[in-house]
């Protein structure tokens, strides 16, 4: 039998077969690529299964091959990464003004990361009832500028308020298998449960103390769309990604500097101060924001302290 990883809490999983929705565990030692992983099995893996005699739950002694995964750092295992999910066609990263905010600069982490793992992008701005005020107007305009030029869409929600939340979203949401991800309070499951009211996802206010999420979704969940296509649900994250990418390989994800590759003085360019660099010059004469250019600074240099 062939199925489809829902859920995992690490111990054991829940997989949606054409004959329901099964409890399985893991049989045996799956062995794992170069890649340290605390979990060996992640929600959205396709798997063989089995039925086990004379009871309702199944074990599982295939996992297919992944078109891609998305990992982030694990945070009870040092040098180990943690898989969030596999097999996505299209990342939702949810961002918003305040409460908790979403820096630019953790925006541009995680694209790097989703343009490294090739997987698509899109943005919505959460909780647009609360926009209030020049500052966070400002920040939602920096969003459009900064973004939607480098072919990223961005859709701006009320998860609580909107009324027309299906006709915003699912349109680029359906056919495909969607990964939310965001910090911790942004709206992430109060999303999912507006899209999909079935599922029930649990929801909490953020601490007013340190004004950020409490990582109410503990466990990733993927659910099912009407008709085709899936969201799945994840914990609140901080970082997104172990950024494992050569100095020199970095400007191929971000998408402003990628059509200038190849045509800098030096073929390893790191375009941060080298004569006859393409990048710097763009940079100059405006073509590439100086917001993004000082992510692609700050990534440069935190890479180089992880070696
Ligand atoms: N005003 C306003 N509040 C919202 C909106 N969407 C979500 N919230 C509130 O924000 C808080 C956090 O929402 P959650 O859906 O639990 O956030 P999450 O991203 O799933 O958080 P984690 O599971 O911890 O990662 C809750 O109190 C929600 O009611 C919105 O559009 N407007
Ligand atoms: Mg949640
Ligand atoms: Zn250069």
């Amino acid at each position: 039998m062939k199925g489809r990883v829902i859920k995992s809490t690490g111990s054991w999983y829940l997989v949606h077969t054409d004959q329901g929705i099964l409890s399985a565990r893991l049989k045996g030692k799956f062995k794992q690529d170069e890649l340290k992983l605390t979990n060996p099995i992640a929600v959205g893996d396709w798997v063989a299964l089995e039925k086990e005699e004379g009871q309702d739950s199944a074990v599982i002694h295939e996992i297919f091959p992944r078109d891609n995964y998305v990992i982030r750092k694990s945070t009870r295992k040092q040098h180990f990464s943690h898989m969030i999910a596999s097999n996505i066609d299209q990342a939702i990263l949810v961002i918003t003004m305040k409460k908790p905010r979403t820096s630019l600069g953790f925006i541009d982490r995680f694209l790097v990361a989703t343009e490294s793992y090739g997987i698509p992008t899109l943005l919505v701005v959460n909780k647009m009832d609360q926009l209030e005020g020049e500052e966070e107007s400002d920040w939602l305009q920096d969003i459009h500028e900064i973004y939607v030029p480098l072919g990223y869409a961005v859709v701006e929600v009320s998860a609580l308020k909107d009324t027309d939340l299906d006709s915003k979203l699912l349109p680029k949401i359906q056919g495909k298998s969607n990964l939310i991800a965001g910090h911790s309070g942004v709206g992430k499951s109060t999303l999912l449960n507006a899209l999909l009211p079935d599922a029930r996802q649990e929801t909490k206010a953020i601490s007013d103390y340190s004004a950020k999420g409490v990582h109410t979704t503990t466990f990733a969940e993927l659910f099912f769309l009407p008709g085709s296509g899936d969201l799945i649900d994840t914990p609140g994250i901080k970082e997104f990604g172990i950024l494992d990418v050569a100095e020199e390989e970095l400007s191929h994800f971000f998408p402003e500097m990628r059509q200038y590759l190849g045509q800098c003085k030096y073929n390893n360019c790191t375009h941060v101060n080298e004569p006859g660099c393409v990048v710097l010059q763009k940079l100059k004469e405006g073509y590439i924001h100086p917001y993004r250019y000082q992510s692609y600074l700050n990534i440069l240099s935190e890479e180089d302290s992880h070696r």
